[in-house]
């Protein structure tokens, strides 16, 4: 089966006691049983919930693994990751990575005794270097949130591989559709759901993905034990929302490439960072691992930081927002919104100055947008304000 079949059947057979053809939300927090021990499969709804298996095995089919488990949040399934590991465990991160999760492992976890090296993971020789005979883990979101770096998955496997240590890949940004790390080898998938997947700006949610057994076993035991499970609305939200999940790629694909080269001309735009254009330093690798270069994109206004919030305050379309991959178009300012929680030298040491503005490009019609784009920036460049 294809993608975009898949997106839409796997998991999914019409109700076998009614014949929807739409899996229903299983609204129960437990199932009754015939007598001890004997049930049909599902015992508490924290364990398990047939809206949530459903879900679980779509998700599971578009990464090509052979197990998925879903979260409340993606930070839930992040944590699950973490749970993977022990005291005196080392992980080495890239350090582009979205604030919450550089916060979670800094400021939770390090706590725990487990210790982080972050490392720029555009060259796989600083991942190497970074290793200790007790590190357990490499983990990389590629693309990066928010400056769209790229990390070579095939090296850091090979890698991860040589030293017997777990990779993992955030492919929140990219989506399944764009990008399967799996295939490549990567051992753990994690997703925000809450972004493309869910894709309507309408859920919070989160996703592991692996093919491999003893891996599935401890983060399924996590998944349980400590509970950051989705309740069936949520997942059957995100189950609706995988269902065009292909379609919407395409038009946000379609639309950033447009953006990214309006912006790259603008006179008020100093610099553009998105893996599509041809001046993005690792194109050609995104070309090689990628399946297409997604939606999201950034950018540093020329003039600095009044003219970055400026040109964000100017935008009517595009929202300002936190989040992204939604059907709409957003606007946000990572350096004070979704990286906020990076202390201040660390965040502009990694490039994430007052003057990177990011848009998630949604599916709006394509003038509209750039209308919306255009109008903004003629604010910055005159210096006034409009809202
Ligand atoms: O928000 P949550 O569903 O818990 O997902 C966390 C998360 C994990 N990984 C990546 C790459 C993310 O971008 C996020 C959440 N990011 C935002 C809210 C944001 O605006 O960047």
């Amino acid at each position: 089966m294809k993608f975009s079949t898949k997106a839409i059947h796997v998991g999914q057979e019409p109700d076998p006691t009614t014949g929807a053809i739409i899996t229903p939300i299983y609204q129960t927090s437990t199932y009754v049983q015939e007598e001890l021990g004997k049930h049909k499969g599902y015992e508490y709804a924290r364990t398990g919930n047939p809206t949530r298996t459903a879900l679980e095995q779509c998700l599971a089919s578009l990464e090509n693994a052979k197990y998925g488990l879903c979260f409340s949040t993606g930070l839930g399934a992040t944590n699950t990751v973490m749970n993977l590991l022990s005291q005196g465990d080392h992980v080495v991160v890239g350090e582009d990575v979205y604030g919450g999760t550089y916060r979670i492992f800094d400021k939770v976890y390090k706590r725990y005794g487990i210790e982080f090296t972050f490392i720029d993971s555009t060259d796989v020789k600083n991942t190497e270097k970074a290793l200790r005979p007790n590190t357990k883990m490499i983990w990389m979101e590629t693309p990066t949130n928010p400056l769209l770096r790229l990390a070579d998955i095939e090296e850091h496997v090979k890698l991860g591989r040589a030293k017997k240590v777990i990779t993992v890949v955030d492919n929140t940004f990219a989506s399944p559709y764009f990008q399967r790390p799996l295939d490549l080898g990567i051992d753990v998938v994690v997703h925000s759901t809450t972004k493309y997947l869910g894709g309507h700006s309408d859920v919070v949610g989160g996703a592991i993905l692996t093919s491999r057994d003893d891996l599935y076993e401890n983060l399924k035991f996590h998944q349980n034990a400590v509970g950051a499970t989705p309740g069936p609305f949520d997942s059957w939200l995100v189950m609706r929302g995988l269902k065009t999940l292909a379609v919407r790629m395409k038009e946000h694909q379609k639309n950033a490439m447009t953006i990214a080269e309006m912006l790259e001309k603008h006179d008020a735009i100093e610099r553009v960072y998105y893996p599509g254009l041809p001046s993005h330093p690792q194109h050609e690798l995104a070309k090689k691992q990628m399946l297409g270069f997604g939606g999201m994109l950034s950018v540093i206004v020329k003039g600095g930081a009044q003219n970055a919030k400026n040109f964000l305050h100017a935008t009517k379309l595009f929202s300002l927002a936190e989040s992204l991959g939604g059907v709409e178009s957003l606007i946000g300012h990572p350096a004070t919104m979704t990286h906020a929680s990076i202390p201040q030298k660390d965040r502009e040491a990694r490039g994430i100055g007052d003057d990177l503005v990011r848009l998630s490009v949604g599916i709006e019609d394509i003038d509209d947008l750039l209308a919306d784009l255009h109008n903004a920036l003629k604010v910055v460049s005159l210096g006034v304000l409009s809202k």
